[in-house]
């Protein structure tokens, strides 16, 4: 037995009174003690009493929870397991941070994995090329061809897709590469043209054209009666009733004109297709009263502001062999800027002015001077009393005009700007005198990608 002084004694009764007064059954009965060896084999000394040595960590684990059970009742210890929580949350953070950081780590390893093997072929888009423009009624077909050593290129599959269209399908080309497809149906504007090549072991490549597709333009075609809202009509200009517009009737002295005010032409390139006759015939075509004839007739574009701006300029123009436009040089003074064609069937010489040339022809000229013809082209068949299909192109300066399907004159005109404007028509005849005819007028606006 240990003896216990009797001031610890006094300590250790006092502390299991006060354990029994809280009612705990564990203490009630325990042996009080300072150390270890105050109890018995197997139980060690916790707070004053001899406790079980396996019952401790049970003791101690009820206390603490009896503690935190207490404590969870408080604000403070509350706050405490709040902090936890929010220790907790970091970590998810933290987590986050590292699951981004790993994130990064295959990016680079991607490019390393975005590195397929070369196709040993290539191949190429030979039309359309890039900036082509068609329009809608044209025939357009994608041709191309692949290259290669020693393949057969029958197995391959070119898948075709327009940016507008849509898939236009899956062809194959022959086994020599070559591929054609005629694009059928596409619609107006700007179409990025794709071919996608696959072989057989999956790899492909792809190539692509870019091209412009424009609205065909209507033909007036003169068949019905001219609308006054979109005809300025004046002198001896008619609308003949087989369909086409007469400018003067087969007549001496005769002057007249037509101007479209239904569509003033932009500024810029511009296609115009017509067809003209002028002879001595009245029914178009093969004329056996084939004469010297005159004046001829000019197709006429002013870059005026208005109607009347317009009409104040006509009320100008010298007819004759003024051809119904000339308002300036030897004609006048007036200023304007215009574009002309015109259809010279008389040689004017020692007249108001000079022709250039003797025989029938088509001359450009600018700015309402009937004089200064910057190009011509002859052709003793203008006069034949035949339709003549004309088209007119303007790009830029350059200048063209086919004159049944011939190219009758491709010039570069130094200082040209086509202004667009007014277009119409203008014809008179002197002593001489031819029918001046014009049909399917086709004003086709610039169409450029
Ligand atoms: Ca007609
Ligand atoms: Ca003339
Ligand atoms: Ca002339």
């Amino acid at each position: 037995m240990r003896i216990i002084s009797t001031l610890t004694l006094a300590l250790i009764v006092a502390t299991s009174s006060l354990f029994a007064a809280c009612g705990t059954e564990t203490l009630t009965s325990a042996t009080p003690c300072v150390i270890d060896n105050d109890c018995e084999r197997g139980q060690a000394c916790v707070d004053g009493i001899c406790t079980a040595s396996g019952a401790v960590g049970d003791t101690s684990g009820s206390g603490d929870a009896t503690q935190s059970d207490t404590a969870t009742g408080s604000g403070a210890d509350t706050t405490v397991e709040d902090t936890a929580i929010e220790d907790t949350t970091p970590e998810d953070s933290g987590s986050g941070a590292d699951t981004t950081v790993e994130d990064t780590t295959p990016v680079d390893t991607t490019p390393v994995d975005t590195t397929p093997p070369e196709p040993t072929w290539t191949f190429t888009i030979t039309s359309p090329v890039d900036r082509d423009a068609f329009r809608t009624s044209s025939a357009i077909t994608l041709t191309g061809q692949l290259t290669g050593d020693a393949i057969d290129f029958s197995t391959f599959d070119l898948a075709i897709a327009s940016s507008i269209n849509g898939s236009l399908g899956i062809i194959q080309p022959d086994a020599a590469g070559a591929f054609t497809l005629p694009l059928i149906g596409l619609r107006p504007g700007r179409h990025t043209l794709s071919v996608r090549a696959v072989a057989p072991d999956g790899l492909e490549r792809t190539a692509s054209v870019v091209f412009g597709i424009c609205p065909d333009d209507s033909v007036i075609d003169f068949t019905a009666d001219l609308d006054p809202a979109q005809w300025l009509v004046r002198g001896d200009t008619s609308r003949d009733a087989s369909g086409w517009l007469e400018l003067t009737g087969l007549a001496p002295s005769r002057a007249g004109s037509i101007y479209y005010l239904g569509n003033t032409l932009a500024e810029g390139d511009v296609e115009i297709n017509l067809r003209i006759s002028t002879g001595a015939c009245p029914a178009p075509g093969p004329c056996s009263s084939f004469a010297e004839g005159a004046d001829g007739f000019a197709m006429n574009i002013w870059s005026v502001a208005s109607v009347p701006e317009l009409e104040g300029i006509l009320d100008l123009a010298a007819n004759g062999g003024g051809l119904g436009y000339g308002v300036s040089g030897l004609y006048g003074d007036r200023i304007v800027d215009s574009f002309h064609i015109e259809f010279d069937t008389y040689y004017n010489r020692n007249d108001i002015h000079t022709d250039p040339t003797a025989v029938p022809h088509i001359g450009i000229t600018q700015n309402g001077d009937p004089e200064n013809h910057l190009v011509y082209y002859e052709s003793a068949s203008l006069e034949n009393n035949a339709w003549h299909d004309i088209t007119l192109s303007i790009q830029g300066s350059r200048v063209r005009v086919m004159y049944d399907g011939t190219m009758a004159i491709d010039q570069d005109i130094p200082g040209l700007s086509f202004k667009g404007g007014f277009l119409g028509f203008s014809g008179s005849t002197g002593y001489y005198y031819n029918y001046h005819r014009i049909d399917d007028l086709q004003i086709v606006q610039s169409c450029s990608f």
